[in-house]
């Protein structure tokens, strides 16, 4: 990294045509880790497994005297102590969340940011009050079009000093799943996920799913700060003004089946049966079929997919293939689709490497 690109400004960058992983990219891949893959076998993904993104650094806070205010476009700003916040009713949900980001860096050419294989998912369990009663509390104006989420973290992304902060359209924010959590899997929150307090939007990607939250404010007016005008929006190129980044699309996953070797992942197998196991995903309408292919995508064939949970419809979804390994090589696809569509076999780039769903292709060898 260069000391201009330590102050960086401007356009995101773009690898260049064969350039490798850089020390900037491997800093923020050793900061923000994914989950192992092999968690995908758990219904909640173990503390410490599930993914971590953090834009800046993990701001010191304090539960103690932490203070959520809710201000702007509103009859009654509140000031609500996180004693206040705990004391009123409590719900726990089980929600998937995904990073936009997740599938980065495996485009072509690559977007210089947090490099993501597959890994960046995580599904716990929050426990939360539900945001919409309080915003009624403080009598949101009529005229309201967004609710602007700000977290304490502060930092500088391509030369725009911010505190991180996120909009969501009034409606997203008054659905009866939007949550101020304080809880994850019946412990309080760890740092790294939002100590003291969070927000959770059921079906949107990471980005929305904003941590160490101490103001929410509402406006009467779309919100044009860095992290929606300018971040996470789906561009074809630098000048292209995009289209926001909002719910999870369709994906399935494969829990790496055999073993790894050490440097390289490849996986090996032993020919005969080997029940292939993994989860999917789709934050914007129910799953209707998850498939798989043991040829390369040659030609595929149906998985036995977990019916949805009612309990936890925001959570992810087992399925299971019995596959019958015969000696040699094969490329294991696997692949979800929900009522709007499926997942491509054929990358759909964009500038910033944001919600790429390409299928994932994960190479055997098969031991005789
Ligand atoms: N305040 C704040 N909230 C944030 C972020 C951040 O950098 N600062 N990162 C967001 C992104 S991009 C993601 S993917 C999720 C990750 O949540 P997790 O670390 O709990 O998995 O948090 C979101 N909330
Ligand atoms: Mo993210």
């Amino acid at each position: 990294m260069t000391a201009t690109e330590s102050t960086y400004r401007g356009r995101a960058r773009i690898a260049e045509p064969g350039e490798g992983i850089g020390l900037d990219e491997l800093a923020l891949a050793t900061r923000n880790h994914g989950m192992p893959l092999e968690a995908l076998r758990y219904d909640v993904t173990p503390p410490g497994l599930h993914y971590v993104l953090v834009h800046y650094d993990i701001p010191a806070t304090e539960a103690a005297t932490w203070e959520l205010e809710i201000t702007g476009a509103v009859e009654r700003p509140l000031r609500l102590s996180l004693a206040d916040l705990t004391a009123r009713p409590s719900v726990t949900s089980r929600v998937l969340l995904e990073c936009a980001g997740n599938g980065r860096a495996r485009y072509e050419p690559r977007p210089v940011s947090q490099p993501w294989l597959l890994e960046a998912v995580g599904t716990a369990e929050w426990t939360g009050t539900p945001l919409a009663p309080l915003l009624e509390e403080a009598g949101v104006s009529p005229r309201a079009v967004d609710v602007v989420f700000t977290g304490a973290d502060h930092g500088v992304e391509r030369g725009v000093e911010q505190d991180y902060a996120r909009g969501l359209p009034l409606a997203e924010a008054m659905r009866p799943e939007t949550l101020l959590v304080h809880a994850m899997n019946g412990a309080p929150l760890p740092p790294q996920h939002g100590a003291p307090l969070r927000l959770v939007v059921p079906g949107w990607y990471g980005m929305a799913q904003v941590k160490w939250l101490r103001r929410i404010e509402v406006l009467d007016r779309p919100f044009d700060g860095f992290q929606n005008a300018t971040a996470y929006r789906l561009k074809a190129d630098a000048d292209d003004g995009g289209v926001p980044v909002t719910r999870i699309r369709p994906r399935a996953l494969l829990a790496p089946p055999g073993w790894p070797d050490f440097m390289t992942r490849e996986r090996f197998v032993h020919a005969g049966p080997v029940p292939l196991t993994g989860r999917a995903w789709s934050g914007r309408a129910p799953l209707t079929s998850v498939e798989v292919s043991t040829d390369g995508g040659a030609t595929w064939a149906a998985a036995e997919l977990a019916p949805a949970d009612p309990a936890h419809p925001f959570a992810w979804r087992a399925w299971r293939f019995e596959w019958t390994a015969r000696p040699g090589s094969a490329e294991l696809v696997v692949r979800a689709a929900d009522a709007e569509g499926g997942q491509p076999v054929e990358q759909e780039w964009n500038r910033q490497g944001m919600a790429n769903n390409l299928v994932q292709r994960v190479p055997v060898t098969v031991l005789p």
